[in-house]
């Protein structure tokens, strides 16, 4: 093993000796200690375009641009082979894969030994959330990826700046990465949230290998929260500026390709002139109590990490203008000019392309061009409705929190809680419903609490029992919302036509938890009067709104049998606060029945 052949740039003995203990074990040729520098980008991209890691795109249409191509068999995050190591079973929950520390590291140790030989180890620095914000933490990524070393320049705050803040402390997330030789057989991702460590083997998929994002920021990021009492989530940011100016700050959590990306970039329709929506960041938040105690939160990512399919200027131009520079696609279609193509861009549809495989394809073809999965790795500054508080390490105020799943029934369109425990009641209950295409079954629902099912790193019913707990913390609470886009007519057609119009709901949203609207009260939660949600110049009969916003009871009976087999699935952690609410619905339901 040689050396960079400058020192160190840190004397963090604690950090040295880690990289030191890293680098025999992985015995890698070289190592680069990243600094973060563009003359440093410049290096690394070189170096990638040289090696066929990176594919440099037309310049003049997609200036700064790169396209990488993964392996066919490492495509998406792999749930099933992400282990939550802690000291036992009951800790990491039923809801997670579990393995005994020792055992992670004999087995991961025994994979990583002498896997760097012939490569490059480089030590990324890297800080989650806004430089010097107390609620920012530091991390160290060892990889032996030049195109994770280049995603995480995007993601995060990365290099001098993290060493920087670290000064000598001890207390920063460990992250060794090899990409192997990307055989699922051998690929593991698992999280030690006792040692804030993070052993990630066998991939090169960004939610595996981008350590920052999934891995620290949400499953470790949620262990830390419960300890230290604040909130990682599976949330974007947004402000809603009105015509006057008044900013109102919204965290909404959705699972995973649900839109949170189109939300958190949303151009309100032409009836709210005036309207702005500014993104604070579009996947995860970390929230902790003011001293106020209003909840503050703070967008850890620096860029996005976002799916390429579906994009486009009807969808989401703020995000095409987003990707129009400096950004790498990965497994997206290639156009014969070197521009890119996905299944949903704008325009017609290219005679013949280069595929995500790197293959020929035409539009005969009955294959995709572009991975249902393909990604852009764009920095947060190319949003054009970047919020100005992104990067403020005081974070923003939530006035309000939204809770969202992909419902074909029962879930009505907004509908806003009557208290906290009624409001993490929602989020314990997200789901999406899966269709007759995927499962052969309509209507079951798969439950993803809090779009945190793959995300949280310990216990789920201890997780719930968090939320319940910070209550008592947050004497200013934000208000809760559960919405569905997604609710189907009886012949199968969408009801609400998403995207910009879900500005409509966001006022409705906004205006209620600033106490100056409306609300029909029901056995769930308030939902809109007719008339209390802003229609005006949207093409649909209100009867399709009333049936939208609806709540059937019989729908919501299945539910409730539904979510009990769900919450049984949790075992004795779950509160019985939660339970005793589901109980107390049914009640409600029943009494109703009764009543005739
Ligand atoms: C996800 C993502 O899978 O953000 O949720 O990539
Ligand atoms: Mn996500």
């Amino acid at each position: 093993m040689t050396s960079s052949p400058s020192a160190p740039p840190s004397t963090n003995q604690h950090l040295l000796s880690w990289v030191t203990e890293m680098a025999q074990l992985t015995k890698p040729d070289h190592i680069v200690w990243c600094d973060g520098t563009e003359a440093e980008k410049q290096r690394f991209t070189e170096l990638s375009v040289k090696e066929g890691i990176l594919e440099p795109l037309n310049a003049e249409k997609l200036p700064g641009c790169f396209l990488h191509r993964s392996n066919p068999n490492d495509v998406a995050r792999v749930e099933h082979l992400t282990f939550i190591c802690t000291p036992t079973k009951e800790e990491a929950g039923p809801t997670n894969n579990w393995m005994a520390p020792k055992d992670a590291y004999d087995k991961l140790g025994k994979l990583f030994d002498g896997s760097m030989k012939g490569r490059t180890m480089y030590v990324i620095p890297y800080v989650m959330g806004p430089l010097g914000s107390p609620m920012s933490k530091v991390g160290v990524e060892l990889t032996d990826s030049v195109y994770v070393a280049l995603n995480m320049r995007i993601m995060t705050r990365m290099g001098k700046a993290a060493l920087d803040m670290l000064g000598a402390s001890n207390d920063f997330n460990r992250g060794l990465h090899c990409t192997l030789d990307v055989n699922p057989e051998r690929r593991f991702i698992c999280h030690f949230p006792q040692d804030n460590t993070i052993w990630s083997v066998g991939s090169g998929y960004g939610g595996n290998v981008l350590l920052g994002k999934k891995c620290l920021a949400l499953r470790i990021g949620s262990y830390l929260g419960k300890k230290e009492g604040w909130l990682a989530e599976h949330m974007l940011i947004l402000g809603v500026e009105s015509p006057e100016g008044e900013m109102t700050y919204v965290a909404a959590a959705f699972p995973s390709a649900c839109g949170k990306t189109n939300f958190a970039m949303m151009i309100p329709p032409k009836r709210f002139k005036g309207w702005k929506i500014w993104t604070v960041g579009d996947d995860i938040a970390w929230m902790r109590v003011g001293e106020d105690g209003r909840l503050f939160a703070v967008n850890p990512e620096f860029g996005y990490f976002g799916v390429a399919p579906g994009t486009s200027n009807e969808s989401n131009p703020n995000a095409v203008t987003t990707v129009s520079r400096d950004t790498i696609f990965t497994n997206v279609a290639k156009t014969p000019d070197g521009d890119v193509w996905w299944e949903g861009k704008d325009g017609p549809i290219p005679p013949e392309l280069i595929d995500w495989k790197g293959q020929p394809w035409s539009s005969k073809s009955t294959e995709k061009a572009a991975h249902p999965n393909s990604r852009f790795t764009a920095p947060a500054q190319n949003n054009p409705a970047l919020s100005k508080f992104y990067d403020d390490p005081a974070g923003v105020p939530i006035s309000a929190i939204i809770f969202g799943g992909r419902r074909a029934t029962t879930v009505p369109l907004v509908m806003q809680a009557f208290n906290w425990l009624n409001g993490v009641f929602f989020g314990s209950t997200l789901g999406s419903e899966t269709t007759a295409a995927a499962t052969g079954k309509v209507g079951v629902v798969r439950r993803d609490p809090f779009a945190m099912l793959p995300f949280c790193g310990y216990n789920m019913g201890e997780y719930f029992q968090h939320w319940l707990s910070m209550q008592s913390k947050i004497t200013n609470p934000p208000k809760i919302f559960l919405v569905n886009w997604f609710r189907k007519s009886k012949d199968g057609k969408f009801l609400w036509p998403g995207f910009g119009e879900n500005m409509r709901v966001l006022k409705w949203i906004v205006d209620r938890a600033r106490l100056r609207v409306g609300g029909q009260e029901t056995l769930f939660g308030w939902v809109p009067r007719a008339g209390d949600l802003d229609l005006s110049g949207l093409n649909i009969p209100s009867e399709q709104v009333d049936e939208a916003t609806n709540i059937d009871l019989a729908e919501w009976k299945n539910e409730l049998t539904s979510l009990d087999e769900f919450f049984g699935t949790i075992g004795d952690t779950m509160p019985k606060a939660l339970k005793l609410n589901r109980d107390l619905l049914l009640a409600r339901i029943e009494a109703v029945e009764a009543a005739g």
